[in-house]
């Protein structure tokens, strides 16, 4: 059998950073060539610096080292994203064409292309959001993705390019830092917690959100992956779910371990944003076509959010 070279953009990001290490274990740290126009210092193996919206540097790399996948996260953020609609546009856009293109000319069989919950906007059901929901997103990066989402299903129904998307909840983990989303506020919260500093939260605290954590998040793009293609109904983007929650239930699930952990409240454009998403998935495709199922919840999740923090604390002090 022909060995995986798998290629992955934007690896030093939230994601792309857990996922680059998952697919080393995996598939051995040889055939993974990371990919960034940043470096992040901890990252291990084959790293190169590519930025994905140079179509020549990308196909030179698809082509030197013979790449069959490539898993392609680079991308701008919603909230980051409204500070500069047009350039989150032509950066989301661009790359993922780039990708699309590059493997259609140079035998890439396989494609993996994030989506979000960031595809509904208004006029949705929020609560366990259906797969087949009308998609009037709110957000340029929303755009973004839903048009990635139609050009994914696109080259694979005409040029037959298996290409796999999720639509990530708000992705919580403590590897490393997300940068520009509108759910950020659950990540940074448990820094704050365990520093014993106060936090400022640009949500209201009711506001109800989709959120995975990261284990599940990466498990869940290995598990799509893997599937056997005719096991694949959705090649737009399956609807994921993990757990959802507002800010006052994760500072009540914090305050387990941290009694006198103080937030206050500082709503900002942020909470526009919010207010247009889901406030739960429906993923009964995923569940049904390729076995889904999340392991962690709220509390679970801050357990080992906690204690991996702790931890690092402990090795930078
Ligand atoms: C964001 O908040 O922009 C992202 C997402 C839900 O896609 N985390």
């Amino acid at each position: 059998m022909k060995r995986k070279k798998i290629l992955i953009t934007g690896a030093s990001g939230q994601l792309g950073f857990v996922l680059t290490k998952a697919l080393q274990f995996k598939y051995g740290i040889k055939n993974i060539i990371a990919t960034d126009i940043n470096f992040h210092s901890s990252l291990e193996g084959h790293f190169e610096f590519l930025d994905v919206t140079d179509l020549i540097a990308l196909k030179q790399m698809v082509v030197d080292y013979k790449v069959s996948q490539i898993y392609h996260l680079a991308a701008i953020l919603s909230a980051k994203g409204e500070k500069d609609p047009i350039k989150t546009w032509d950066i989301n856009i661009k790359t993922l064409t780039n990708v699309l293109e590059v493997s259609r000319l140079n035998n890439v069989k396989k494609v993996f292309f994030p989506s979000s919950i960031a595809v509904f906007g208004n006029n949705i059901l929020r609560i366990n959001t259906p797969q087949n929901s009308n998609l009037s997103p709110s957000t340029m990066y929303g755009v973004t993705k839903v048009a990635g989402e139609n050009l994914a299903n696109y080259y694979f129904q005409k040029y037959g390019i298996d290409v796999r998307s999720l639509r990530y909840p708000g992705i919580i983990g403590h590897q490393s830092l997300p940068g520009g989303g509108t759910t950020d506020y659950a990540v940074e919260i448990y820094h704050k917690a365990v520093r014993n500093e106060n936090f400022e939260c640009f949500l209201e605290p009711f506001t109800m959100l989709p959120m995975i954590y990261i284990d599940d998040a990466v498990r869940a793009t290995i598990e799509l992956m893997e599937a056997p293609s005719q096991q694949i109904s959705i090649r737009t983007s399956y609807n994921l779910a993990g757990m959802s929650f507002s800010p006052k239930d994760l500072v009540m699930s914090i305050r387990k371990s941290y009694p006198y952990f103080q937030v206050n409240y500082k709503p900002d454009f942020r909470q526009e944003i919010a207010n247009t998403w889901p406030v739960s998935i429906d993923d009964s495709k995923a569940v049904q076509d390729w076995d889904w199922q999340p392991e962690f919840d709220l509390n679970r999740m801050t357990k080992d959010m906690i204690a991996n923090l702790k931890k690092q604390l402990l090795t930078t002090k």
